[in-house]
């Protein structure tokens, strides 16, 4: 339908397509009135636990080849899953990492910024400086700083904006997931009905709906927003989703109504959980043994889990849940879970 490998470079990061798993005690446990998978992006690559930015970066990394470039620079918060990836990939790559942590979360375990992501960021290599600048899904100044250092310092840096996702190529590979659940559609002798994802900078769910549009499903793809600044998120997925279209060639328009943002599950702010999220974690670990985390899949498990309780899907849907691979982060929130 988009065939990517045509028209774009790809360098391969992850082991292939991610496995689709069938949710059964969890789909059993909400009364059994709809069927629930999961797609597995959270093993998708041996690259430091993996995640859904590995994928985006398989389109970005031979554009940083091409033009030489020798340090990957890139920003996210302080359990940002996304710098980790980048690291993992630069190391992989035999390239420099520059990263850049803000203070996206207001979330004081002792140990935040030690363990998960960051610590394992560190191991990878990377320089890393710490920013106290709060949340913001934009265009950094603390982020065009540290590409102005790498140039001082004699590098070229290749700008990578948060989570991938205000880049040309950072929609691709999630177009590349449509294309790929259509695959495995096709074996498996069904289709999903729903597309369940976690939002915060956009180009994962903005991918996903140029790759669902192709078949028609652009609004089948429910975005349950992380950020709490859901106007913002909303306005860069479709940014991204209408020049991603117009790159890969699909041929039809996508509009505000596509992009579908469910903006009610990510109180009390980014990076804080709820009760509800952690009840959602702990019942998502314990029928189906699947680690979610209280930044990001905590949270889209959560709203998934609230509607379907409310009937929000027909009777006999099939929804496929993305995970996108948030776990590490869960490390920096230890003192929920002491006891379990
Ligand atoms: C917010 C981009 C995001 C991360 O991990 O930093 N998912």
């Amino acid at each position: 339908m988009l065939d990517l490998e045509e028209k774009f470079r790809r360098y391969p990061l992850t082991f292939g397509r991610t496995p689709i798993e069938r949710l059964a005690r969890l789909s059993e446990y909400l009364g059994g009135r709809v069927e629930i998978y999961a797609k597995r992006e959270d093993c998708n690559s041996g690259l430091a636990f993996g995640g859904n930015k590995i994928r985006k970066l398989e389109y970005l990394i031979p554009d940083a080849i091409a033009q030489n470039c020798d340090t990957l620079v890139t920003i996210g918060g302080v359990q940002s899953n996304h710098t980790r990836q980048v690291a993992a990939v630069a190391a992989k790559i035999g390239m420099k990492c520059r990263l850049v942590q803000e203070s996206w979360t207001n979330w004081n375990d002792s140990v935040y910024d030690r363990v998960g992501n960051i610590l394992m960021s560190r191991i990878l290599g990377a320089e890393i400086e710490f920013c106290s600048d709060g949340f913001d899904i934009g265009i950094r100044r603390s982020w065009e700083a540290a590409m102005e250092d790498v140039r001082r310092r004699g590098g070229k840096p290749y700008a990578i904006p948060a989570g991938a996702s205000d880049h040309p190529l950072g929609g691709l590979g999630f177009v590349g997931f449509a294309e790929e659940v259509r695959q495995q559609e096709a074996e498996m002798g069904f289709t999903f009905d729903h597309i369940v994802v976690c939002s915060v900078t956009g180009s994962t769910q903005a991918g996903m709906v140029v790759g669902f549009a192709a078949d028609g499903r652009a609004r089948r793809v429910l975005g349950i927003d992380a950020s709490a600044a859901p106007e913002r998120t909303h306005a860069q997925i479709l940014r991204i989703a209408q020049n991603t279209a117009e790159k890969v060639g699909l041929g039809k328009e996508i509009t505000a109504e596509d992009v579908v943002l469910n903006s009610s599950y990510a109180y009390p702010e980014y990076g804080v959980p709820s009760d509800e999220t952690v009840e959602a974690i702990r019942l998502c670990a314990r029928l189906e043994g699947m680690m979610t985390d209280p930044v990001y899949e905590g949270k889209s498990m959560q709203g998934m889990i609230d509607l379907v309780k409310k009937d929000a899907f027909p009777t006999g849907s099939k929804i496929l849940y993305a995970h996108l691979g948030g776990v590490p982060a869960i490390n920096g929130y230890s003192s929920l879970f002491r006891d379990g």
